[in-house]
Formats: structure tokens, C-alpha cells, sequence
């Protein structure tokens, strides 16, 4: 009944919520893997470094592969819509008594995930792990002047390259790869040259693997400052934006990784103009790069709001990016992803073309009027339909509160 209403005043602001709900359904979210386990991986399960932190001992991590796929398979069932799972190379499982360092990675050491995905009908996107390992050395990887080290990390770019086409290739979807290296300094730098120099040139090695750019899309995530490495990071935005442009390769904005007023939302339709493709790592940062839980806030928002209104749902590939270890696992991941999905509801529901010929016409004042009216329309009901509609709880505390009972609690 209150849908019904919903959709009524919608209409009488000429929006679709029947055509929302549709174009919802079809928007592919990757699922980060770390929220499970606090970015501890498996192969090494060295302390988190490269300058990103979780902060926070609640209990019920996952500990093995199988415990961190039971509690992707209770996210999934959680939220919504068409899903893929967004692994790193740290999350390679061996057979027993078997390892492989990250130079020596293998496709062989991913099968597990392989038979994960192909059993849900998901692809798999993948990342290089360029952290939490001791050839990560004076906070370098690709870009140190230490051959044997940057060697070793070029070496894991390619095997990893290797890997996501075996992701492709294996479960039908393409698979996004993406790098991100730590590197940088604490204090400020005699030379910013060198290391930026490094890394190209090291880029430059890894992608010089043959592979299918059909099948395969490499992006490159920027940063601006990490902890430890305050004052300067070798894959800035300038770096990595030029960068990508040159070897046309798909660009990666994570929306912590800025000045605290730079906006992303502001950025993509700039990005769009001049690239096929663009990814993001949708996080909230709290006063720095916090990677706190998303919700439905403002930012979230106007990012959705941008690859709705530039029609570029099948131009953005659209991954989270977030840990908290303070609260339920379960909760935050779902919680974090369920706001995604919210916001691009939200996008989905402005009456778009007015508001553009609004602005065009120069008539702000009502476009003001229309976009804070548009704030308080019956969201919540049409959310609740589309989350009946795909066979998803709403009230969604009862079910973690019952696997934290369940399962999470018997982890010790
Ligand atoms: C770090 C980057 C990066 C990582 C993950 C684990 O600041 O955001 O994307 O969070 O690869
Ligand atoms: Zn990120």
C-alpha cells in the first residue's frame, strides 16, 4: 500500500519508480573481501602496514578461507542485487602444507575462490597485495631503488595479471584489477622525481604481460597522504590520472584519498569526459583516510547522483572499500554496502531532466526548492519494495544479532 502511494507522488514529479527499481536490480556492486577479516589475508598474515589501519578487537573475525566465505555467503544473502567479490592477492589458499610467495602466485592458488564464484554465478575482481609483506621495504615496493625489491613486486604485478585473466576466463565475467602501492615518504623528500620514475617504469614492466583488455581491466588508485607516509606518496593523483591516461588504462578514485574538501563527486563527470571507464572505491573518511562503514550521507549521495544523471551506470565499476573492526563485521559490511545501493536508489528517483532544465533555464531558486523537497519523499518505501522484491530482509539486525549467536561467538 505505501509503495503504491510512494509511486504515485514519484509520478506526479515525473519519476519512474517502477524503472528505478529495474536499473537498481542490474547495478553490479564489488564486494571488498577485507571488511571479513581486518585486511589480514592468508598467505602471510603479517601485521597490516603500507600505512592503512583497523582499529578495533571485536570479536568473530574470520580466520580461514572457509569461516571468511561462510560470512560472504551471509552478506550476499543480506543485500541485494547483483553482486561480484573483490579479492586481493593475500587471499590465496594453498593446499595444505604448500605456499607460494607473491612472485610466485599461481591461478592454482585461487581455485578456491574460483569454485566459490562459478557456485553463486559472481565474477571476481582482484588486487595486487603490495603491503603487509617483508620485501615491502623503507615503505617501497614498485617504486624502490632497491632492484631486487622492486623486482619482486613487478614480479607479483604480472603473476597477479596472469590470475585475473584465469578470473575471467574461469567465471565469464571480466575482472577489474587494480593496483595500489603504499609508497611514500614520512618527511619530505630530497627527490620526488626517482621514485615516481620507478614506478613507471615498473608499471610499465607489468603491463608489458600480453593480456586481454576485453577480459582484463588494470585501474590505478591514487592516494594522497597514508599514516607514516604524511608528506609525499609516489602514485598521486597527477601521477596515476596522466598515468592511466597514457596506457589507457581505467582510472580509480577512492573518495578518502583526497584533500578533505576535494570532492569525488566533483570529479567524475570531468573523468567520464575523457575516459571509457572509471572505477571507484566508495569509503567514508572520518578527518583522514579512515575507511569507516559507509552510510547514506550526502557525499555517497552526490557520487551516485553523478553516475546516475551522466548515464554512466555501465561506465563506472563500482567496488566498496571500508573496515571496521570495532563493530560486527557481518553488520558493517552489509550496512556499508546496503548505503550504495541506497544512494543510487535515491539518484535513480530525482526527477533529473527537470533539474537539468532547471539549471540550464537558470531558475535556481526552484530547482533549490525541488532538490530539498525531493529529500523528503517516501524513499524508505520504495527502498522496501525493491528489497521485497529480491527477497531481502529489511530488518537485517535480527538475522546478525542470530549469526553472531550462532557463529561469530563460537570463533575463539
Ligand atoms: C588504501 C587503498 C586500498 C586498500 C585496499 C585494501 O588506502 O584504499 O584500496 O584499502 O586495497
Ligand atoms: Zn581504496
Amino acid at each position: 500500500m505505501s509503495y503504491c502511494e510512494a509511486k504515485e507522488k514519484y509520478a506526479k514529479n515525473g519519476v519512474d519508480t517502477e524503472r528505478a527499481i529495474e536499473l537498481l536490480k542490474n547495478i553490479t556492486l564489488s564486494v571488498h573481501c577485507w571488511q571479513g577479516d581486518d585486511v589480514t589475508g592468508f598467505d602471510r598474515k603479517q601485521a597490516l602496514s603500507g600505512g592503512i589501519q583497523t582499529t578495533g578487537n571485536y570479536p568473530g573475525k574470520a580466520r580461514t578461507p572457509d569461516e571468511l566465505k561462510e560470512d560472504i555467503d551471509k552478506v550476499f544473502s543480506l543485500v541485494p542485487g547483483k553482486k561480484k567479490l573483490n579479492l586481493h592477492a593475500s587471499y590465496a589458499v594453498f593446499a595444505d602444507g604448500e605456499f607460494a610467495d607473491r612472485d610466485e602466485l599461481r591461478p592454482e592458488h585461487f581455485a578456491y575462490w574460483v569454485k566459490f564464484a562459478k557456485e553463486r554465478g559472481v565474477g571476481i575482481d582482484f588486487n595486487p597485495t603490495f603491503f603487509s609483506h617483508p620485501m615491502v621495504k623503507d615503505n617501497l615496493t614498485l617504486s624502490s631503488p632497491d632492484e631486487e625489491v622492486r623486482h619482486f613486486w613487478v614480479e607479483h604485478g604480472k603473476r597477479c595479471l596472469e590470475i585475473s585473466e584465469y578470473f575471467a576466463e574461469e567465471t565469464g565475467f571480466p575482472c577489474v584489477m587494480n593496483i595500489w602501492i603504499p609508497d611514500g615518504y614520512k618527511d619530505i623528500p630530497a627527490d620526488r622525481l626517482a621514485p615516481r620514475a620507478r614506478f613507471k617504469k615498473s608499471l610499465d614492466e607489468i603491463l608489458s604481460v600480453p593480456y586481454d583488455r576485453s577480459k582484463v581491466y588494470v585501474t590505478l588508485e591514487s592516494k594522497v597522504f597514508g599514516i607514516g607516509l604524511e608528506s609525499y606518496t609516489v602514485g598521486s593523483a597527477e601521477f596515476c590520472m596522466n598515468y592511466a591516461a597514457c596506457k589507457r588504462i581505467t582510472p580509480l578514485m577512492d573518495n578518502g584519498h583526497y584533500h578533505p574538501t576535494e570532492l569525488v563527486s566533483d570529479k567524475i563527470s570531468s573523468m567520464l569526459l575523457f575516459n571509457e571507464k572509471i572505477a571507484l572505491h566508495i569509503t567514508r573518511g572520518v578527518r583522514w583516510d579512515s575507511d569507516h562503514v559507509v552510510i547514506f550521507d550526502d557525499e555517497t549521495r552526490e557520487i551516485c547522483k553523478e553516475i546516475v544523471r551522466n548515464n554512466a551506470l555501465d561506465r563506472v565499476f563500482i567496488a566498496t572499500d571500508y573496515f571496521d573492526a570495532s563493530i560486527n563485521r557481518i553488520s558493517a559490511w552489509v550496512t556499508g554496502l546496503r548505503s550504495v545501493q541506497k544512494a543510487l536508489l535515491f539518484a535513480l528517483l530525482q526527477p533529473e531532466n527537470t533539474m537539468k532544465a532547471l539549471q540550464a533555464e537558470s531558475r535556481f531558486t526552484e530547482l533549490m526548492v525541488l532538490s530539498e523537497e525531493m529529500k523528503v519523499m517516501p524513499f524508505g518505501d520504495v527502498w522496501e519494495e525493491y528489497l521485497n522484491r529480491e527477497g531481502v530482509c529489511s530488518d537485517f539486525f535480527a538475522e546478525i544479532n542470530a549469526y553472531e549467536n550462532n557463529v561469530l561467538s563460537k570463533r575463539v
